[in-house]
Formats: C-alpha cells, structure tokens, sequence
C-alpha cells in the first residue's frame, strides 16, 4: 500500500505534468484558424491545494475535499507581457467562481494564481456568479462584466427560477477588484460587454436583452446601448444591432464573445449562436464585422458558424456546446481564440487579423433560404471555372 507521502508525490507529479505539457498546433485547418491537439486549461489545472487537504493528520487517506467540475468561458487579456485567463471554474457544488491563470506564449503552461478571486458582492448577494468578460478601457481601468444569478423571489414555488443581471468590477492588476453597481435595465441581461473606446464620450455597452433566465422570448438579438458612468450603469435606449433570425444558427438566442478588435477595415466580433434541435440547445461561435464610424452598422456577416463542436468537444456537462467570451490580439496580429467546449473545459484557438477579415469580408452571407445558398455555390464555381 502507497504511503500518504507517495500518494501526494503521485498527485504533484501529474499535476505538475499537465501544466508542463507541450501543446501542438493541429495542421489540419479550413484556413482561418488552427486548434490545438489538447485543451489549455481544464479541471485538473486547478491548484491541488484548494481540492486537498495535504496534513496527513486531518487527511490521512489523502481525499479530495473539494472537488472542482469544469473549468471554462474564461475572459482573457494580455498584460505586462503575460497572456491571463479569467476563468470560470465550477466546483461539484455548481458554484462558479473566478480565478486567474497564466501563461508565458498564450498557448500551454497555464497554471492558476495562488488564490481565486474573491470578488466583492453588490446588492443582494448572489447565488453564482459565471462567464467575465475584460475589457481594457481607454479610461485606463480593466473592467469585468459578468452574469450574477439570483433565485427569482417572485416565483417562490419555482426552485429553478432565477434572474440574471450584469454585474460590474474593474481592476488595474486583477488581484484586487472593485464591485460597482450591478447594470439596471428592465429585461434580464447576460453576455453584456463593454467596448473599449468611449464612443461620443461616453461608455459603450453590447447586451442581450432576455425576457427569461434561459428564454431571450422578445429580446431580439445583441442589443448596444450607451451610458455616461460605469459606477452607475443604466440601459436605456437599446437598439438590436445583430437580430436573431428565422433558419439560421442564431434562431433561438445569441450573444457577445469577448470584447471586438479595432481592424483598419472595422471591428472585428466574436459572438456566439444557439438554435435548438432534437439534442437540445446547439451552441456556436460567429463573426460579424461593424463600421469604426459608426459601430452600431454591420458592415460583414458571413453566413453560418465559424466555429463548431468537434470530435470530443461534443462531450461534457452541456454537449453540442461552443462559448468564447476571451481573445487575444498581439501586437503582431496574432489571434488567440480562447473557446470551452461542453461547459466543461478550455481550448486555444489561434489566427491573425487579416485571416479573420478576409474571412469576415469575402464568406457570403447568409440568404436565409436554401435557393440562395446553392446561388453562392454555383457563383464560386463560374468564377473558378474562368481560372481554366
Ligand atoms: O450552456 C451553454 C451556455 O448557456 C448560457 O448561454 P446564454 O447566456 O447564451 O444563454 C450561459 O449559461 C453560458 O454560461 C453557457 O455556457
């Protein structure tokens, strides 16, 4: 029988071999961006010392105390060098909580920060807490806007009605944060993401309007909507700037990735888009592009998904599911796409700016019947049938 001693060797050992693991790029690409062999980050990254107790004396068996589920849709950033993801990690217990890891390329290496985040609560305290998303501002602050679940009081018989609001912190290092006012608005609101540049002075927010905790029901779409302070935001006038629609993959819900990246052509946007099927809710990542004029105007939307499960990315707590809400623009166009698959656990993505325009600028979009996508074929087969 293995000692305690041995046991705990054990456990470093493998713990410590994950996070020293080399990832490797897959070759196999449509083009526009690589994945990589392995997941960046997932349950087992966590720190052993926030799931074990390591005194033989209280722990002679050497049990997991706390067990930790997944680990997923991490907001991401770049600073002082450092590639950090803000990650959502869910212990057995179904509370989500955040907590920093890092790594030297954006690629492999991750491993956490010494201690989660302990987030200061605002308001009513809430019962979970999930899916940040960082915005660098050009007021000089990072903020970290995030969905806050509370149970829905007004429908006490129901133990599952809950209601999401956007809760609000900023940052200058993301060891300590500030709570400021969760975001008021009448409708629920999750997936809410600040834009980086004050636009005619003021804060801009991306929301998505829902009537229900899952059900967006009238919320049409990734709303935008301006406000004058951060410690106070209020939405009001919230115009739909990329609408759901009929037959598409963005039929039941949609909603904001990370924050957009200014490109000379516009503001290149990941978002994600749900339709539902006889599996259930259907999660996949998108594009669009908007003008830098006026960032409410889409200038480009290709047609269909730009990312989708595969192979073992189908598995885990919430199958068939693709969610980004971090990347990373590096100072030589770089584009790292920090995805979760299933609920479950981190991805890496990688691609270059000018891949993601080209991509964003020359897919057709969508004609929303089949008559014009067979259109869209047939137009790129004239066109290569000239090359001969
Ligand atoms: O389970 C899939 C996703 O479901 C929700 O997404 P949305 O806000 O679009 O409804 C969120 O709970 C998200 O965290 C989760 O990954």
């Amino acid at each position: 029988m293995a000692t305690f001693q041995q046991k705990l060797q054990h456990l470093r050992r493998n713990h410590q071999d994950l996070i020293a693991r080399r990832n490797r790029r897959v070759e196999h690409t449509n083009g526009i961006y690589w994945r990589y062999q392995y997941p960046a980050i997932e349950a087992a990254h966590v720190p052993l010392e926030w799931r074990y107790d390591l005194d033989e004396r209280t722990n002679p068996y050497l049990l997991e105390r706390i067990g930790v589920n997944a680990t997923f849709n991490a907001g991401a950033i770049k600073l002082d060098g450092r590639y950090l993801m803000v990650v959502r990690v869910e212990g057995n217990d179904r509370k989500s909580f955040f907590a920093v890891a890092e790594s030297d390329n954006g690629i492999d290496g991750w491993h956490f920060w010494e201690r989660p985040i302990v987030m200061p609560e605002w308001g009513e305290p809430a019962t979970n807490v999930y899916d940040m998303r960082l915005t660098q501002h050009e007021d000089g602050w990072i903020y970290g806007i995030f969905c806050v679940e509370r149970k829905d009081h007004t429908q006490p018989g129901d133990l599952s009605a809950a209601t999401a609001a956007a809760g609000v912190a900023r940052t200058k290092d993301l060891v300590t944060w500030e709570r400021l006012a969760d975001i008021k608005a009448e409708s629920q609101q999750r997936n809410v993401v600040l834009h980086p540049e004050f636009v005619d002075g003021k804060y801009a927010l991306y929301t998505r309007p829902a009537d229900g905790f899952i059900e967006t029901g009238s919320g049409g779409g990734i709303g935008w909507a301006l406000v004058e302070d951060m410690s106070c935001a209020e939405i009001r006038d919230e115009k739909i700037i990329d609408a759901r629609a009929y037959h598409t993959i963005k039929e039941v819900k949609n909603g904001e990735g990370p924050h957009p990246i200014r490109t000379e052509q516009g503001w290149l946007h990941l978002a994600h888009g749900v339709r539902n099927c006889a599996w259930g809710l259907r999660y996949v990542l998108y594009m669009y592009m908007t003008s830098l004029e006026d960032p409410t105007r889409v200038i480009a939307a290709p047609a269909g998904f730009f990312m989708a499960p595969e192979d073992d990315e189908y598995i885990g707590d919430v199958g068939n599911v693709l969610f980004s809400n971090g990347w990373i623009k590096d100072d030589d166009g770089r584009v790292l796409i920090y995805y979760a698959s299933a609920d479950k656990r981190m991805h890496v993505a990688e691609s270059c700016v000018e891949r993601l325009v080209d991509y964003c600028l020359n897919t057709p979009a969508d004609g929303l019947r089949t008559a014009t996508s067979v259109e869209a074929i047939c137009n790129l087969i004239e066109k290569n049938k000239k090359l001969k």
